[in-house]
């Protein structure tokens, strides 16, 4: 979940950082807070075997942290020596320069709140149960872990040429709500949808969406929305694909996309490689 919200943030950011983190404090958590990770976490885990890619099967099963809230200093154990990555407390949603700084140095914000069990189904800012379960499984892939950093640095280059837009979008339609094509069928890794016990089974299942084959541009072209269950997927091969496709310079591409009209976010192109369900 990123990005734009109308609403205040409900994080608590008095006392962060400059770089916007803060400790993780554990002694904040209820013992209701605890029971409702306890439930999201049964909810989703349930579901990951028929729609998640096999990368994040795998980790989730290794790391089992279904008993209670983590501590992230236990993960960060693990986590550094496996990829480099590490995971900051943050307050909530941060300023996209500082979330692609962070990414840049391979170090993953996670929001230290979790939801209201009102929002059980459904809540708009990434919360600690979203950062947790959604994102911290494919930070122990190499590849994964490597595309993540280099389009932080992607992230805090598109600043200054006034692209940022054109890499959230990357973000949403990969990072959040990306799909893969495996040798049993589609699946996803997409951390948007892992935490969603309605869009799990829906990206796979449902006819409506559209699942077109990923190419890097016209991703970028793609307009998205951020209160409904995604009305177009984008399907890649592999993490490698992803990596690779972050490779070149992307100042070109900016220069190519401002000449190029912008896609609803349901619309489908004359150009575009459908994957039929
Ligand atoms: N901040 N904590 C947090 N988590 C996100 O997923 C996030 C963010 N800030 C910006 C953001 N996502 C998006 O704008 C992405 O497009 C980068
Ligand atoms: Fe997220």
């Amino acid at each position: 979940m990123a990005g734009q919200t109308d609403h205040p943030l409900r994080g608590d950011y008095s006392q962060m950082r400059p770089d916007y983190t803060v400790e993780q404090d554990y002694s904040r958590y209820s013992a209701a807070e605890q029971d409702l990770w306890k439930r999201l976490y049964a909810r989703q885990s349930a579901l990951v075997p028929k729609y998640a890619c096999d990368e994040f099967i795998d980790i989730l099963s290794e790391l089992n942290f279904g008993a209670g809230i983590p501590h992230f200093d236990e993960i960060n154990a693990k986590l550094k020596p496996a990829t480099g990555w590490t995971l900051v407390a943050v307050p909530g949603l941060l300023p996209d320069d500082v979330f692609f700084t962070h990414l840049a140095n391979r170090r993953f914000p996670v929001s230290v709140w979790i939801r209201n069990p009102e929002e059980f189904d459904y809540i708009v800012e990434p919360d600690i149960f979203h950062d947790f379960f959604g994102h911290v499984p494919l930070l122990f892939n190499k590849v994964f872990a490597d595309y993540l950093e280099a389009y932080g640095k992607g992230g805090v280059k598109a600043k200054g040429l006034n692209a940022l837009d054109y890499l959230a979008r990357l973000y949403w339609y990969t990072v959040e709500f990306g799909l893969i094509e495996t040798p049993k069928g589609l699946r996803t890794y997409g951390a948007g949808i892992l935490s969603s016990g309605g869009e799990l089974p829906y990206c796979v299942e449902s006819d409506k969406p559209n699942r077109i084959r990923f190419d890097l541009l016209r991703v970028m072209q793609s307009k998205y929305k951020i209160d409904t269950f995604q009305e177009t997927y984008f399907v890649i091969d592999s993490f490698k694909q992803l990596f690779d496709a972050t490779a070149p310079d992307f100042t070109p591409y900016y220069a190519e996309l401002r000449n190029r009209p912008d896609i609803a976010a349901n619309e489908i192109i004359a150009a575009d490689r459908l994957i039929a369900r």
